[in-house]
């Protein structure tokens, strides 16, 4: 069966891939399952009916028959579970990756939003220079300690992972903020997972929502 997910009709990053849905494109692309997508825009989001399926009136969201999730990281995991080549086989190490999953969204992803928003939205407060650079250490910290996890390895704890598409989800959030570029063998991960032909195909996707809902002229 083949699943539908939402994303936004037009993305406020502009095609850069930030929203959530391109972590669910991703894992699909990575498993080689074809999708459908449904576009919303941000009072669609907010309908009763997509309520339904995404009680926070968000995207992504993710249906399959007679089954709907929403939370990027629940979506990544079913699909990973329910396809090769996202967790290892090896009980103990599909143990540690989903750790990994479970690391890139409730150790780093909080903090990285937190700094992201700031970057955005807080810049006109009395107190953002203050706050700011308070965000930018907590990053940092997290970044230290993931990046002398990861040392000069390819992925977090051998083969590529679900845990490692989920972090390098994460870890793009702060592109546009010169962070990671400070962190030599975290830059060269991002990279590789941005190069992996299952990334580039989540990405042109994505992209092209953005590109062919450009107004002519
Ligand atoms: N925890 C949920 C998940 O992981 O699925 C969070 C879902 C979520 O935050 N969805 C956002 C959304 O629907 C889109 S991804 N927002 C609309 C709303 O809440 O009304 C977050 C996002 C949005 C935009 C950018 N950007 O422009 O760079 C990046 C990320």
């Amino acid at each position: 069966m083949k699943p539908t997910i939402t994303a936004f009709e037009k993305s406020p990053d502009r095609g850069r891939g930030l929203a959530r849905d391109m972590r669910v494109r991703w894992a699909l692309e990575e498993v080689g399952q074809p999708y459908d997508v449904r576009l919303l825009s941000f009072s669609e989001m907010k309908e009763t009916s997509h309520r339904k399926l995404h009680p926070f009136g968000q995207i992504p969201t993710y249906e399959e028959g007679d089954l709907a999730l929403f939370e990027s990281g629940a979506i990544v995991f079913h699909i990973a579970e329910r396809h090769a080549g996202l967790l290892p086989d090896d009980a103990n190490a599909r143990a540690r990756a989903i750790a990994w999953m479970f690391a890139a969204l409730s150790t780093m992803e909080p903090p990285i939003v937190e700094l992201g928003m700031a970057a955005l939205f807080e810049h006109d407060k009395p107190w953002h220079k203050d706050r700011f650079p308070i965000l930018e250490d907590r990053v940092r910290v997290r970044l230290n300690e993931l990046s002398n996890r990861l040392g000069d390895a390819d992925w977090l704890d051998g083969a590529f992972s679900a845990g490692d598409l989920l972090m390098v989800t994460v870890l793009r959030r702060l592109n546009s903020l010169g962070i990671v570029e400070k962190y030599p063998s975290l830059s060269a991960y991002v990279a590789r997972g941005e190069a992996r032909p299952a990334y580039r195909c989540a990405f042109a996707d994505q992209l092209a929502v953005f590109t062919n809902t450009l107004p002519i002229g």
